[in-house]
């Protein structure tokens, strides 16, 4: 599985930078290598797997005040030597750094190790989710005016993404929906591949996104209404879900500053994955949603 590394470090970049994202027509992202000092929050956390080749540590972090809620999910060490010696279940405390265009790890220490495997561990960063809002239950409407929840997807693996139609800018939130194309073509290619898998495109503009201009927009990204809905709804409950989430955005005329979240639950809707990046997920997401459809109902 090939993973694009230097457009997953740029994208770690600008996703993680939660205030300084620009989705609008005036604002082209540059590409200049300067950046802001950087900020640093102290955080601690699980970690859950290492992958030296990607210079990425996916850790189940707990709150960081003032930046984000808990979750699951992968961080950027610059220099890989600072991972010798750790391991899956490692209790650890670290510095996230955040400029307005990278974001990475160092300080890498471990305070300790948690008791056996993981059910518990994946599970509680899954509930801080599903606790805070009752997720799945919420009542959407899809691209053809259909009522949806999440709960319409049990046993199923759910990737979920928030966007907004009118985003100009073919690196933001086009690009997540090339995540989804992507993604969806490559489980299709794959023998054997699982079918228990659906895609999920909430739009945070849901003012002006109806079900007729998600399907429009949908049909532009030729989905397939079996594998992926356009979802619109109750402007509040859509925003508590973003929080819930960790995607910021705000109204700027009519487009919408916002950082990128990709979110995958399980067949037994836990979550397991938030991909706090844009760019191109695609290879990503599928492991991720292969890993996510084994997962047995319980
Ligand atoms: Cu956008």
């Amino acid at each position: 599985m090939t993973f694009h590394l230097q457009s997953i470090f740029a994208l770690i970049a600008i996703g993680l930078g939660i205030c300084g994202i620009a989705c609008r027509k005036t604002e082209i992202p540059v590409e200049s290598k300067s950046s802001s000092t950087p900020q640093a929050y102290a955080v601690t956390g699980v970690i859950k797997e290492i992958k030296l080749d990607d210079h990425r540590v996916i850790i189940r972090h707990d709150e960081i005040t003032n930046y984000m809620v808990a979750m699951t999910m992968p961080f950027t060490v610059r220099d890989t030597n600072g991972l010798s010696g750790f391991s899956a279940g490692d209790h650890v405390s670290f510095s996230l750094l955040v400029t307005d265009e990278d974001s990475w790890i160092e300080q890498l220490t471990k305070i300790g190790r948690i008791a056996e495997t993981t059910p518990s561990a994946l599970t509680n960063a899954a509930i801080v989710l599903s606790n805070q809002v009752p997720l799945l239950d919420y009542k959407f409407t899809n691209e053809l005016g259909r009522t949806v929840s999440f709960n319409d997807f049990k046993g199923q693996a759910v990737a979920f993404t928030f966007f907004f139609t009118r985003c100009p800018l073919p690196e933001y939130c086009p690009r997540l929906m090339k995540n989804f194309v992507g993604a969806s073509q490559k489980l299709r290619a794959l023998p054997d591949a699982p079918t228990n898998w659906h895609f999920l495109a909430i739009t945070f503009d849901p003012a002006f996104d109806t079900p007729d201009i998600l399907r429009n927009y949908a049909q532009y990204y030729q989905y397939d209404s079996n594998r992926w809905s356009f979802l619109t709804g109750d402007s509040n409950r859509i925003a508590e879900l973003a929080q819930a989430s960790g995607v910021h955005y705000e109204p700027d005329g009519a487009f919408f500053n916002h950082n990128f979240r990709t979110l995958v639950l399980d067949a037994a809707s836990q979550l397991q994955m938030n991909f706090p990046i844009g760019g191109n997920l695609s290879d990503a997401l599928v492991e991720e949603i292969l890993k996510a459809a084994a997962v047995t109902n319980r």
